[in-house]
């Protein structure tokens, strides 16, 4: 079996009952095999990247600890979108439910169906702030001098 390690997973929606969405997907990821859900940040409302016009979006991140290889977290990633009626219609377009592979571990993938480090995480400011307070000591924000 695959050594464990530490995937941050991006959550996002921006249709129906966004927060739902996310919901579901958190426990989704806690149920996963050989995989535990570490930490989830905080949900941002954050508004439309990219070409197509479209509603704002609810974002967050969660470090999962899991031992599944990457192509299979990202079949499992792809069935959970589906279960939140995820159409693939339009590259960039609305969704109810988004889920990324930002990082895995020190890993580097280069598939064409897979890259990781994600090669938007330079560009996404939220997805930067998520991995902050994620990589933060805990409670860092009561921390004084
Ligand atoms: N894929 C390749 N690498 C990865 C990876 N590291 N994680 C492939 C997940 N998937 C990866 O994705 C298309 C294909 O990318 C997948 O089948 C997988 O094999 P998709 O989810 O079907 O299509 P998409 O999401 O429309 O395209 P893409 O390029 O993933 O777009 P993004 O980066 O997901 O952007 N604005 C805000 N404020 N917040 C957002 O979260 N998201 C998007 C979508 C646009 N604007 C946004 C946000
Ligand atoms: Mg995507």
């Amino acid at each position: 079996m695959a050594k464990q390690e530490r995937v941050y997973v991006a959550l996002g929606s921006n249709m129906g009952d966004r927060a739902a969405h996310l919901a579901y997907a958190r426990d989704r990821l806690a149920s996963l095999p050989d995989s535990r859900v570490l930490r989830h940040s905080r949900i941002e409302e954050t508004a439309p990247l990219g070409p197509v016009p479209q509603g704002p979006y609810l974002n967050q991140m969660v470090i999962l600890e899991t031992r599944l290889e990457p192509q299979v977290l990202l079949d499992h990633l792809h069935a959970i979108e589906a279960e939140r009626g995820r159409e693939r219609r339009v590259r960039w377009g609305p969704r109810t439910l988004d889920l990324d592979i930002v990082r895995y571990g020190d890993r580097v993938v280069r598939q064409p169906e897979l890259t990781i480090p994600h090669p938007a995480l330079p560009d996404r400011d939220f997805w930067l702030r998520e991995l902050a307070e994620l990589d933060a000591p805990p409670h860092a924000e009561t921390a004084r001098g």
